[in-house]
């Protein structure tokens, strides 16, 4: 009878705690898009006969024989995208020109029509091999936009480009992102096409269904509606996309901050690249480690995924001072990032959700995704105190909010305590995200407090960290 009774007081005790979870609040992220949003960081890759003519779109008039990489090596790409830091690669497999870097059966503008490796070369085959033995993802890029193929603005074209798909979706192993440039001009025959945009998502899903699309408008992820760099201050994750296509998307003004009450989950990505074109030209220089960083703030920072492009050059390797200024890059990031001033704090909020410790403030200062800080549903507003052992100088205040569950943070502040017990506002933002990182002026203090000031419903953070930023101008 005393082991019934015990027993039944455990079952109601995880009956509670399990109950006590809070509800997600609108659209939410599939686990795809969580583990896409935890790579922060992946490498863009433009490469094809635009490389060797130096355009930044091939007329598709390019004889095959122009693509002709004389010393190719995937394995350096891969190994300077670890280095970076970069989670995933993604390759224009066939860009405006028509050309396909992977002998696509459907094509006879291809890698197999040219004399490099005697028309046996395959960059999809030695990129996807690369990146599976070094245990990085792999994307491809494909343009429906086509100035070579003769079917291009017929119905034909359409079936073309499933088959296309097909090709490239199939033979080579597990695709993390399809990427669809929404491009539309015209074809060799001077017509545009009308993209049977249903059926390619439909194929995509079909062979690959754990990949993230990329489109203006998702479904798996959106364009951030620029390529400078930057996401919205106000970064929502959600938008309205029914009624919309990539070829008929909302405005940039509406991509680049997504919408509040949006009714589907289409996080940002930023893509721009390191050159201020996307194919490799000798006489380009690439981003400062500055500018990157700023990058890295207005992206990463304001809860996007940063797609950068690194173009090879006319070896079909990475060029030095490329790979150089991204090692630069992936310095000055551990020098700030790997140092968070605030991993032995402790932490307090003015609500914590039911009783006992699982919904505690201190959860947003361990490095478990899973555990999180969340008040009682009926509060919208909240504040949390962090405390540090001593004063610690710091510019750059990072708050994660716990996705899995919904956006939801529509406005906070960040206050720090003076001397004389005072709060002083020192940040402020509207969303929060994934991840948001605010650069604030440099502050000396032991207490730090977030002040959530609105919210969709009960806010839920799950990480927070305080680091010294000394490279950026202080300006940034
Ligand atoms: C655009 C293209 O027109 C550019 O050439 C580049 O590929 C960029 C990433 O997308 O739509």
């Amino acid at each position: 009878m005393r082991y019934c009774g015990f027993t039944f007081l455990l079952l109601l005790l995880f009956a509670g705690c399990r109950f006590n979870t809070p509800e997600p609040y609108g659209p939410v992220p599939t686990k795809q898009q969580i583990a896409w949003q935890q790579m922060e960081m992946n490498m863009f890759v433009h490469f094809g006969p635009n490389t060797f003519t130096g355009l930044e779109w091939g007329t598709g008039e390019e004889p095959e024989d122009i693509f002709n990489p004389t010393d190719l090596n995937c394995r350096q790409w891969v190994e300077t995208a670890q280095k970076t830091g970069f989670k995933g690669i993604i390759i224009t497999a066939k860009h405006h020109d028509g050309f396909c870097l992977w002998p696509n059966p459907v094509s006879s503008h291809t890698v197999r029509e040219c004399s490099w490796q005697d028309g046996k070369g395959d960059m999809l085959r030695e990129l996807s091999d690369a990146c599976a033995e070094g245990g990085l993802a792999f994307g491809i890029y494909i343009s429906p936009w086509d100035r070579h193929d003769p079917h291009y603005g017929t119905a034909e074209y359409n079936q073309v480009f499933l088959q296309t798909l097909e090709s490239a979706l199939s033979d080579y192993g597990p695709i993390f992102e399809q990427w669809f440039d929404g491009a539309c001009g015209e074809g060799p025959n001077g017509k545009k096409q009308v993209y049977d945009w249903q059926s390619f998502f439909q194929k995509v899903t079909e062979l690959q269904p754990n990949a993230i699309m990329f489109s203006n408008i998702g479904p798996g992820c959106r364009w951030v509606g620029n390529e400078q760099g930057h996401a919205g201050e106000t970064c929502w994750s959600t938008m309205t996309i029914d009624g919309f296509s990539p070829s008929n998307s909302p405005s940039e003004d509406t991509l680049n901050p997504g919408e509040i009450h949006g009714r589907s989950w289409v996080p940002a990505e930023t893509d721009i690249s390191l050159h201020d074109g996307w194919f490799y030209r000798d006489n380009e220089e690439p981003k400062s480690v500055k500018q990157l960083l700023d990058i890295y703030y207005t992206s990463v920072g304001r809860n996007s995924l940063l797609l950068l492009n690194v173009p090879p050059d006319t070896r079909g390797q990475i060029a030095k001072k490329d790979s150089l200024r991204l090692m630069e890059f992936r310095a000055a990031l551990d020098h700030i990032f790997t140092n968070n001033l605030a991993k032995d704090a402790t932490a307090k909020a003015d609500n914590t959700r039911g009783w006992g410790s699982r919904f505690s403030a201190i959860n947003i200062l361990d490095s478990d995704y899973y555990s999180y800080w969340a008040p009682d549903d009926k509060h919208q507003t909240a504040e949390i105190v962090v405390s540090l052992p001593e004063s610690r100088t710091f510019n750059r205040v990072m708050i994660q909010e716990f996705i899995p569950l919904g956006q939801r943070i529509s406005a906070f502040e960040v206050d720090t305590q003076d001397e004389s017990g005072k709060w002083h506002t020192v940040g402020k933002g509207s969303t929060i995200g994934y991840k948001r990182i605010l650069r604030i002026p440099t502050c000396t203090t032991s207490k730090i407090r977030i002040r959530i000031t609105a919210s969709k419903a009960c806010p839920i953070l799950n990480g927070f960290g305080l680091y010294m930023d000394d490279i950026s101008d202080s300006s940034l």
